[in-house]
């Protein structure tokens, strides 16, 4: 059974002013689908093709090169659209607002982090907040189509959250201006979403 690209769960424009229509249409229609694509070919007749994703990223040291980049971005983006809503931001509430107290210092500490973590990523990569085998939370950050389910990952855990921090993700809108895209950010995270996740990781 070959990996599905599935659809945008809002509108292309659904996230505006802070992520414009036209790069989530480019950016889900032709780069996600092209990991979608890409990861199928790099897998078929293969033992890989019968196996999960995760399964897959956890082995990915085993695997090609083109599985490692297509089968991440694949992953990648199905959680950062999930991750994602109109009227959403604010903040987490919950057991998920008492874990960033508790392993992160504060919500404004956590945003600082994950913030530079993004910010200080050079080239193409993501910034993640993940829950780790000890069940904290960390924030780290991957480079390329890397995360954190990889073996080959420097500090590994679930994501619960993720931001595309490739020039594809805001070059449109924000040209070099990354800084400002990581602000904008927190007004459509969908911390429902993420404290869904966190439940299921803890
Ligand atoms: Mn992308």
């Amino acid at each position: 059974m070959a990996f599905q690209l599935q659809p945008l769960p809002y509108a292309f424009n659904a996230l505006e002013p802070h992520i414009d229509a036209r790069t989530m249409e480019i950016h889900h229609d032709k780069h996600h689908a092209a990991y979608t694509t890409n990861l199928n070919n790099a897998i078929a007749g293969t033992e890989w093709e019968s196996k999960t994703i995760e399964e897959i990223l956890a082995n990915i040291s085993k695997i090609t090169p083109a599985v490692r980049n297509n089968g991440g971005g694949f992953y990648n983006h199905n959680l950062f659209w999930e991750v994602m809503a109109p009227n959403a931001g604010g903040t987490p509430s919950g057991d998920l607002a008492a874990a960033i107290d508790r392993d992160l210092g504060g919500f404004d500490k956590f945003k600082e982090m994950f913030s530079a973590a993004a910010a200080t990523r050079f080239g193409s990569g993501w910034a993640w907040l993940i829950v780790t085998a000890d069940k904290k939370l960390a924030v780290t950050s991957t480079p390329n189509q890397d995360n954190t389910l990889m073996d080959i990952a420097d500090v590994k855990g679930t994501p619960i959250l993720g931001l595309d921090v490739w020039e594809h993700a805001y070059y449109l809108n924000y040209q070099n201006r990354r800084p400002d895209y990581i602000g904008a950010f927190y007004n459509v995270i969908n911390w429902d979403v993420v404290a869904a996740k966190f439940a299921s990781a803890m």
